[in-house]
Formats: C-alpha cells, structure tokens, sequence
C-alpha cells in the first residue's frame, strides 16, 4: 500500500497523547467570565514566553489578527504591510470588511520589509489622506517561503514606526519557528512589537488556538473585540491545556522540522522542471516553481498520486511543509517517489536490476 506523506500543510498535525490526557483532566470554567483557570495558566504561560504583560487565547490565527487590527486602529487608518502577507492575502479582507482599514501592501524578494521602504509610505498629516496606523511584521513569512526576520531587522522596522507614533503588530503564527531558524531567543523577536499573534495548532501540534500577546492594557481591548467577533468561548480550558502541553513540550522539536525541510529541497534539488530556491529554505517550509510547460496543479497531481500531499501556491507554484506528522524516513520515501516520477537514474539497487 502506498503510504501518505502530508506536506499540504502544518496545520494537519494531530494533538499527542499528552495533550488529549490533558484535556481530558483540564480544570475548566466560563472563559466569557474570565473563569477558566486552564485558558489562566495559559495566557500567562504564553506573554511570559513572548515577554509582554498579558495574552488571550484566541480560536484561530486569523481571529487574532483581527482581534489586534481593531484593538490597535481605527476604521480609515491605513497599514503597512507586506503584499504576501497572510494578513493581505489570505484573511478574506476582515481588515478592511469588519476593521474598516486600508491596506497598504509594499513588494519584498523575500518577505523581510526594509526600514527605508516603510518610512517612504508614512502618510503625511493631510486633510485629504488616510492617517497610518499600523505596521503589521509577519515571521516566518508564510507565502516568501518560510523567511525569518531578525531580531536587528525587527528592531529597526519597530524603530520607523515608533518614531512616527504608531504601533507594530506582529504575524508570528510561526514564531518559535523563526527563533530556532535564527538561533535566537523568542522574545528578541516580540519584545520589540507592540503585539504578536502566534499559532499553537500548526507546528507545535495543538488542535485549535492561537495567542495575542501585548502590554494590559492592550488585552482589555483586544478581549472586548474578541467578544465582538464571536470569539468569546466558554469552558475552553480543554483546549487550553493542549495548548499548555504545546509550549511546554513541543517548541523545541520544530528543529527536526527544519532538518527536514532542508533535506526534502536538497533531495528533490534538480528535479527536471523544477527549481527550488534552497538559500530560502530557512525553516519548515519548501517552495518550488514548475517551468512551463509542467504546471503545478500537474505536478501536484501526480506527488499525489503516489501519496505525496502538497499545497498550491499559484498556477505554477506549490508548497511543501514539514512537521511532527512527517518523518525523515517519509521524506526519502517522497524525494524516491518524486524522481522516479520524473524519470530520474535513481541510486537505489533494486532499479538498477531492474
Ligand atoms: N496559514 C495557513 C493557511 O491559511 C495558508 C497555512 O496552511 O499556512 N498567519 C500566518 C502567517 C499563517 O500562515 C496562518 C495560517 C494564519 C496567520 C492564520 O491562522 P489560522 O489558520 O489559525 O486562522
């Protein structure tokens, strides 16, 4: 039987046998009330490890982000952000549906926004233009291909902002996968930002919830507009205690992700029609562009035919995460799979006898 790597996505990880022991034990109350002494634990487990003063448990990544947007801005504000961001591209316009923001989107190689390239886009106090209000940062940057931004660069981009009176948020859905890449402490990366949101449920394998961390004062409101988007859960301790078990015990093992992802690019480094950029394989994830004729929703088929799951990025584009989910073992078996789909002289013995 052909066996099924998932590479789609990292979303796809399955909670571990300790965080479903968790959340069978978990402690719970009305979160709406501010009783849950499992989602307590939590949120203050989370701001200690991103350095701010308060968190809030969230549903999702997207819920997040939204919840920052409305508690940092008001509607006709404009923000600054990168044109790939997951923010721009891939959070169904709730910043301008539901925040009544403007979005200003700056074109990057690589994800990594330049302090010059923001300061450029400061608007002036003027009766006839939008006031800025919000730089968002995102690290890893998803769609540029997994990319970290350094805690100097983070630091700089904060500085533009700050000069000019407004705050930083950050996307860091992927953040503990930006610090292992950097081989940098977290908080370099968050302390500097206004506020971060990150995910518990991709890499760090948790079913469900996201983190928004900023200063008290800023959690009051972004509290109230979690309320407001429907968000306010009640005995969601069960989810917060996966989502403990997560920070507790699943940052560091996202090395071994990375490995990974390094491994499958050199592996399927080559491959006729494809080229992979292996100086952007900085954590996680892979991205590869199919020359034409071969187009990636071809090539996606045909991985697929041999159980090998990837992600379309774009007509000629695909992506490949790595996880807890795949093994290195899974990754020889899809790099084997992949160049004899494409008719690779193959090492392997068995071939050579035919
Ligand atoms: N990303 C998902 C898809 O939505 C593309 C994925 O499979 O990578 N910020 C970033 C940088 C993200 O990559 C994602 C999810 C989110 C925010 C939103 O998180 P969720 O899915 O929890 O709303």
């Amino acid at each position: 039987m052909t066996r099924t790597v998932e590479l789609r996505s990292d979303t796809f990880t399955l909670p571990t046998e300790s965080m479903r022991a968790a959340m069978a034990t978990a402690e719970v109350g009305d979160d709406v009330w501010d009783e849950d002494p499992t989602i307590h634990r939590l949120q203050d487990r989370a701001a200690q490890m991103v350095g701010k003063e308060a968190s809030l448990f969230v549903p999702s990544g997207t819920m997040g982000n939204l919840c920052a947007l409305l508690s940092h801005t008001q509607p006709g504000a404009e923000v600054i952000l990168e044109v790939d961001s997951h923010i721009f591209q891939n959070e169904v316009a709730g910043a301008s549906v539901v925040a009544g923001l403007q979005l200003r989107p700056l074109e990057t190689a690589d994800g990594r926004l330049r302090p010059d390239q923001v300061r450029a886009v400061i608007r002036p106090d003027d009766i006839h233009e939008p006031p800025t209000g919000l730089l968002c940062l995102e690290n890893t940057h998803n769609r540029k291909g997994g990319t970290c931004l350094s805690p100097a660069q983070t630091q700089a981009l904060c500085a533009v902002a700050h000069e000019a009176g407004f705050p930083v948020h950050l996307d860091g859905a992927r953040i503990f996968n930006a610090a292992i890449g950097l081989r940098a402490d977290v908080r370099d990366l968050t302390i500097p930002v206004d506020s971060v949101m990150f995910c518990l449920s991709k890499g760090l394998s948790a079913p469900v919830g996201s983190i928004l961390a900023g200063s008290a004062e800023f959690i009051e409101r972004a509290r109230r507009m979690r309320k407001m988007v429907g968000g306010g859960m009640r005995q969601a301790g069960v989810l917060a205690a996966a989502g403990l078990c997560a920070l507790n015990e699943m940052v560091d093992r996202l090395a071994d992700d990375h490995a990974n992802a390094r491994r499958l690019a050199e592996g399927l480094r080559g491959l006729p029609g494809i080229d992979i950029d292996l100086a952007r394989v900085e954590t996680n994830m892979v991205f590869g562009d199919c020359r034409p004729p071969l187009t990636a929703g071809e090539f996606i088929e045909r991985c697929r035919s041999v159980g090998v799951l990837l992600d379309q990025a774009s007509p000629s584009r695909w992506r490949m995460v790595t996880h807890r989910g795949v093994t290195s073992d899974d990754v020889d078996y899809a790099v084997t799979a992949l160049r004899r789909l494409y008719g690779e002289p193959t090492v392997s013995p068995l071939r050579a006898t035919g």
